[in-house]
């Protein structure tokens, strides 16, 4: 947290600037305290977390002997009493997330000249690529508590049970392993459904001969986790075979360009150009990948416009696909770990084709 904070510091153009951070994503990230109301202030010289009654006594508690924790009755008195004692004159806010409402509010209530431009949440997000121990040990942990939860899902998987059910369940379970909520809007989708990439459940049942597309991720402690499956039910035609099979080769060319110092277009590249090869270029029309961590998507975006540099503790996923419409898709997503020799697969469920 402390580290961070420094991080955010060296973004300050001069002593008098100062950081209010107002997001709840990025509140949590520099203060370790989840809420759903309050601030970060940083300034040259003081990191302060601004809270209400309501939250007071826990952020003390949790992160009081790293941050100065502050409970306002007013927000704004509180930050111009610290902008007046540190003599602050510009205060950079977070471009993303101030609303232009909130804005004006921000300029008639702050002392100090509210600064927009500053492109301060790309710079965080930058921050955010590169994760700490504790931030991959907890995406870790949220992916165990996906895969737990599908392997426990499949022995509900048979003719009849509805798309819907599925994903209710699937929520069920993932909530009684340890999630704190899903990361998604979770997708199981069936059939003919499965040509759209982000279909949503419906009262279709499941029929022999089905694909079934399974798109889920848990939330833990904050961090995301995101896997995509695709397995028939009964059988499987040889076209369907085809199919799985060039997309597991895409997904396997690609892992292997995760590499740090690689590109994310290099990875996306590897993906795409053996699906173009093999005739399906047009039916593959989303990004090969992303990156994931407090957000299910954030920054880089794995795809061959992106020119990011892959480096080392990043979190990427890895998700081709062919979508053939009217008739079948299948993706196959994990998320690697960019590491010092190479990368590491979170997932551990196989990505053979499984008929149920
Ligand atoms: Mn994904």
């Amino acid at each position: 947290m402390v580290e961070r904070i420094s991080r955010l510091r060296e973004f300050l153009p001069d002593k008098h600037s100062a950081v209010l951070i107002t997001s709840d994503v990025n509140r949590f990230y520099f203060s370790g305290f989840k809420s759903s109301a309050g601030a970060v202030f940083v300034t040259n010289y003081s990191a302060t977390l601004l809270v209400d009654f309501r939250y007071f006594e826990a952020a003390d508690k949790k992160v009081g002997d790293k941050i100065n924790v502050i409970c306002y009755k007013k927000l704004f008195d509180s930050l111009n009493e610290i902008i007046a004692k540190e003599q602050v004159t510009t205060v950079i806010i977070e471009d993303d997330d101030v609303t232009v409402n909130e804005l004006s509010k921000l300029k008639r209530s702050i002392n100090a000249e509210v600064v927009t431009d500053f492109e301060v949440s790309s710079k965080i997000l930058d921050l955010r690529m590169i994760k700490s121990e504790t931030e991959i040990e907890k995406i870790i942990t949220a992916q165990k508590i996906t895969e737990k939860s599908y392997l426990t899902l499949l022995n509900f998987v048979k003719e009849g049970v509805t798309e819907r059910q599925l994903s209710v369940e699937l929520e069920y379970l993932m909530k009684k392993n340890g999630a704190e909520r899903i990361a998604f809007d979770l997708i199981t989708i069936s059939g003919k459904n499965t040509s759209l990439p982000h279909g949503v459940p419906s009262d279709k049942m499941l029929c022999s001969g089905d694909f079934i597309t399974f798109d889920i991720g848990a939330v833990y402690d904050g961090y995301h986790s995101d896997m995509t499956r695709t397995v028939a039910l009964g059988y499987a035609t040889d076209e369907m075979h085809k199919i799985y099979d060039i997309v597991l080769t895409a997904h396997n060319k690609a892992a292997h360009k995760i590499i740090s110092g690689n590109t994310c277009a290099d990875v996306d590249n590897a993906a795409r150009n053996y699906i173009v090869s093999k005739g399906y270029g047009e039916c593959f029309g989303h990004t090969t990948g992303h990156g994931v961590g407090l957000e299910i998507h954030e920054k880089p975006t794995v795809y061959l416009s992106d020119d990011t540099v892959l480096r080392n503790n990043m979190i990427i996923t890895n998700e081709p696909g062919i979508y053939i419409p009217s008739k079948f898709g299948v993706r196959i997503e994990d998320m690697y770990l960019v590491t010092d020799n190479g990368r590491k697969d979170l997932a551990f469920i196989e990505k053979e084709l499984i008929i149920l």
